[in-house]
């Protein structure tokens, strides 16, 4: 039986991958989950000038940060990679790629060919709206959702087949000297029930990491050991200029529609999960819009407080806002939510993202966020170039009202590949064109929206400010030193919690102490003092 690696990058989540290798097993495939690199590795700098994929960069007080993923594999992280898949005698490698590790994916697929001569499948997003740029390294490319498609693949490279013969639907083929086989597109399949969950036993598999690997033990450091990340449907009703979806819904019409599983299925799931992780402590749902169906939420909630009942997070879209949802998800214990608005401007919004939700709705939905208390995350797309400052100044004013407990997840706008916006900005020479200078202004005036470290007033009044504009390092070093007090009260508030838990430690000690010895444990200052007061006592 053929041995498979499935590689995964920077990401020891990799759902799509994991369902990937469940279906394999179970027709026989095992497969060996090798993560190279775990998630969330920042870097606190600019992004490099000469990466292309320079898009990974959010904005904070701190300044900006890029996510930077590749400058960072050492030498003994990459010995420890070939030893791996030396030792353990694959006959085929898939990586799982998104658009922004593809430059790893390239450099790591060429190297594992030469070393190994070993034939290398890509699969994952990536793929599936930049299959063009993939098979240029990759040997075969698995367009859209991969369990049926990499089944089939492997089932014929191991009977002696040529896939560039096949017409397996989905499967792009590299030809050195040839242009590459296309494949027509792939249905997904249409019962997710039917799909074994995604494979999901940390300790067996390979972490790389820290220069050292992690196998057999528990990955305590990785979100990975107290969060699941799962999805309980494919597909989103909506097709926003900037996201996948755009792509995915021009170049492949009939292969995304929304589909989900039963409020069942994902509840066993989880129950599945927690009896090999017990000490999992949230639960992350990453479908596009978890609130989008109602009649599936309100199945899905009573099991999910009856079965789990675990603090969990979900996307939602401002159109799937209402009193009734909330209750529902406060009722199951939600401990926070994002919301993408992307921008204050319904300019902007209508005419640039293809999205349409009005401003007001936005402001709407915030409040009904805020009115039952729900702590949120609002996505918000900067450095724009097709935006005027008047688009900006609705960002702005937006931001200044926003109600209630909230964060700002505030992101340069990303030139993904194939997105409509990707695609329009090429051919009207606004491709990564925004005026970086001039969002260095506004973006700290974003945040001091955000932190409340100006009114909408003073804020208004600061755009208008020539000397601010061309010098908006002034406002950046306020927001570095608020950055810094943020830091510090967090620090307190941790000192503050540390001295409660071990307080209540202390008594819980002492009470034990009582009950056993019958003794009253007095706390040696009152002993003291009491006996100064007896001396004292005596001798007036
Ligand atoms: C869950 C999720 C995350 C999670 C976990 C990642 C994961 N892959 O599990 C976390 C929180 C880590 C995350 C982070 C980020 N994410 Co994210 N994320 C998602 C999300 C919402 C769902 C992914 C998912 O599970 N889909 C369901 C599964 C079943 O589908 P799938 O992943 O496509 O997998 C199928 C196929 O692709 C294929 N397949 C996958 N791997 C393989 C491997 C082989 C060998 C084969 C044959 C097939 C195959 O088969 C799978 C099963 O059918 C997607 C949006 C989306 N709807 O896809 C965004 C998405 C992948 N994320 C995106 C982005 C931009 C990010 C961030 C950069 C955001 C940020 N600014 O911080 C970070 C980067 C993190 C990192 N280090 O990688 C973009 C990527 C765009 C692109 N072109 O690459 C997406 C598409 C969002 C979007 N709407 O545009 N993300
Ligand atoms: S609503 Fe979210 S997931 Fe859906 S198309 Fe828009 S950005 Fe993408």
């Amino acid at each position: 039986m053929a041995k498979i690696a499935l590689l995964s990058l920077y990401d020891e989540f990799c759902i799509g991958m994991r369902y990937v290798a469940s279906h394999m097993a179970k027709h026989g495939h095992p497969c060996t989950i090798i993560n190279f690199k775990r998630y969330n590795k920042m870097e606190r700098e600019a992004a490099p000038k000469d990466i292309e994929d320079g898009y990974l960069t959010q904005v904070c007080p701190r300044g900006e940060v890029y996510l930077d993923y590749s400058t960072d594999i050492t030498p003994r992280e990459e010995e420890i990679l070939f030893e791996i898949l030396s030792e353990g005698n694959f006959d085929f490698v898939g990586f799982s790629i998104p658009s922004y590790h593809a430059h790893v994916a390239h450099k790591y697929t060429k190297i594992i060919r030469e070393k190994f001569g070993l034939p290398v499948i890509w699969g994952g997003v990536h793929a599936t709206v930049a299959a063009e740029d993939c098979v240029k390294t990759a040997d075969y490319v698995a367009v859209g959702e991969g369990e049926e498609l990499f089944l089939e693949l492997i089932q014929l490279l191991e009977s002696g087949g040529n896939p560039a013969e096949a017409a397996i639907p989905g499967l792009w083929v590299r030809r050195p000297g040839q242009e590459p086989i296309r494949g027509e597109s792939r249905m997904p399949p249409k019962e997710l029930d039917d799909l074994p969950f995604p494979q999901y036993d940390p300790l067996n598999e390979y972490l790389i990491e820290d220069g050292r690997l992690y196998h057999n033990e528990p990955l305590v450091f990785s979100q990975l050991h107290w969060t699941y990340k799962m999805v309980t449907g494919r597909g989103c009703p909506y097709f926003c200029s900037f996201c996948v979806w755009s792509t995915i819904k021009r170049d492949m019409p009939e292969t995304k529609k929304l589909r989900r599983r039963s409020p069942q299925n994902a509840i066993d799931e989880i129950i599945a999960v927690r009896k090999k992780n017990p000490q999992l402590m949230m639960i992350e749902f990453e479908d596009d819009i978890f609130t989008v169906q109602k009649d599936w939420l309100d199945e899905f909630a009573p099991l999910y407080k009856k079965h789990v009942g675990l603090p969990f997070w979900c996307y939602t879209y401002p159109a799937f806002v209402n009193d009734y949802n909330l209750e529902v998800l406060k009722d199951m214990g939600i401990a926070y939510i994002t919301m993408g608005v992307q921008s204050g401007s319904d300019r902007i919004n209508y005419e640039v993202f293809d999205r349409r939700t009005e401003r007001k709705r936005v402001l709407a939905a915030m409040e009904l966020i805020a009115k039952h208390d729900i702590l949120a995350n609002y996505d918000i797309i900067t450095n724009n170039p097709y935006e005027t400052d008047e688009d900006r100044m609705q960002t702005l004013t937006l931001l200044a009202n926003i109600p209630g407990r909230f964060n700002l997840h505030m992101g340069k706008l990303a030139w993904f590949p194939g997105t409509t916006i990707s695609v329009r900005a090429a051919s009207e020479g606004k491709l990564r064109a925004a005026d970086e200078d001039l969002y260095r202004f506004w973006n700290a005036l974003y945040l001091m929206a955000q932190h409340r470290l100006a009114t909408e007033e003073q804020l208004v009044e600061m755009t208008r400010n020539e000397e601010l504009r061309k010098n908006p390092e002034v406002l950046w070093s306020i927001l570095n030193r608020f950055a810094d007090l943020s830091d510090l009260q967090r620090e307190a508030e941790q000192l503050r919690s540390q001295t409660e838990s071990l307080r209540a430690e202390r008594d819980s000690f002492r009470a034990k102490y009582e009950s056993l010895s019958g003794r009253r444990v007095v706390r040696v200052g009152t002993k003291v003092a009491d006996s100064v007061k007896s001396i004292v006592g005596a001798a007036s």
